[in-house]
């Protein structure tokens, strides 16, 4: 006799109440694959348009050991993507589709890519804050509920903490510099210090997608709290290299953690409804390279055909 819809849900949300992963040919309720499939594909789409403010600065690196590790930064962030867009289509959406979506606008990414990248210390910035403030989504997203996107999440956690240690020697390369590159620094932590803490979502009570979330466990921790972390481990690190914050309310209390001033909430909703200074000609981009590399998808998927068919000959 088939299980009712009831009897499913409730043994969906026992095996997730018991820390037991969903995996691809699992029964799931249909809102469910519904928010995995927005989050991590608006979490791909991230990850690929996140090259693009640094892959601006590939070419004007300041010396070959500095050019190395951004190419190879850059590279492994179109990794990250691809990883989350396999892990993601096994929710039953193409990639193109996926594509298709983001180049209408019907899909998001993360609103810290519309920022510009001015000079070289925003490489600096991006790798600690930017790629700072994804690990700690990240570290805590390695136990969401679904099997595919954990695993995923384990794998560029690793390369995450390596960028943000690229990140943060840059910055405190130019903050043993000289006047004009320690000024340098900290202008580009005043530009990218608020953004970052946007990425990190609105406050938990403007979080229209948390409650459920939180309770099938794809999200493991609030927006607020997130945030929190990243900037009470963030603080003191600014403070290391002679950098401080831009926000005059922030305030060290006596367990250890940090007040801070209010976000502007206006600038955050403005970046996400397409806004923010880059948004237009970071999509632009998206779809021109995409445009240009359709003769590379098409080669590939003619290749591989014709291996399919060499296969059958030989078999
Ligand atoms: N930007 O109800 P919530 C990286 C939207 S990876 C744009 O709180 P949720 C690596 C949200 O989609 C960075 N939109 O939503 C790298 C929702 O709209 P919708 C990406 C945002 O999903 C480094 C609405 O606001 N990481 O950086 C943003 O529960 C360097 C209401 O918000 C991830 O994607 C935002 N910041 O929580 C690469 C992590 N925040 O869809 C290159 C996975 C919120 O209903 C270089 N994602 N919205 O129309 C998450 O953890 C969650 O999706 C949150 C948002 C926390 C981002």
């Amino acid at each position: 006799m088939s299980n009712t819809i009831e009897e499913l849900e409730k043994q969906f949300q026992e095996k997730i109440d018991n820390e037991i992963k969903i995996e691809p040919k699992d029964w799931m309720p249909d809102d469910y694959r519904k928010n995995l499939i927005r989050q991590m594909s608006q979490h791909a789409h991230s990850e690929v348009i996140g090259m693009q403010p640094e892959g601006n600065w590939i070419t004007r690196a300041p010396s070959l050991r500095a050019k190395k590790i951004l190419l190879a930064k850059i590279q492994d962030e179109a990794g990250h993507g691809l990883y989350l867009y396999s892990a993601a289509e096994t929710l039953g959406v193409s990639r193109d589709q996926f594509i298709q979506w983001l180049h209408e606008g019907k899909a998001k990414y993360s609103s810290i890519f519309n920022y510009p990248t001015l000079n070289w210390a925003d490489m600096g910035a991006i790798g600690w804050l930017v790629d700072g403030a994804a690990i700690v989504n990240q570290v805590s997203l390695q136990k969401t509920s679904y099997g595919p996107y954990a695993r995923a999440m384990v794998r560029i956690c690793k390369e995450e903490s390596f960028h943000q240690r690229q990140g943060f020697e840059i910055m405190a390369k130019m903050m043993a510099g000289t006047k004009e590159q320690q000024q340098m620094a900290q202008d580009a932590l005043n530009r990218f210090w608020w953004p970052s803490l946007m990425m990190f979502g609105p406050h938990d009570s403007d979080s229209s997608r948390s409650s459920l979330a939180l309770k099938w466990k794809i999200k493991r921790e609030t927006n607020d709290t997130l945030r929190k972390r990243f900037i009470d481990k963030t603080i003191p690190q600014a403070e290391f290299i002679g950098l401080k914050v831009p926000d005059p309310d922030a305030v060290l209390q006596p367990d250890g953690s940090y007040k801070t001033g209010p976000i502007d909430w206006d600038e955050f909703w403005n970046v996400v409804k397409g806004n923010g200074p880059c948004n237009k000609q970071r999509l632009d981009h998206h779809k021109r390279a995409h445009d240009n590399g359709k003769w590379v998808r098409e080669a590939c998927i003619a290749f591989s055909e014709k291996q399919d068919k060499r296969k059958v000959i030989a078999n």
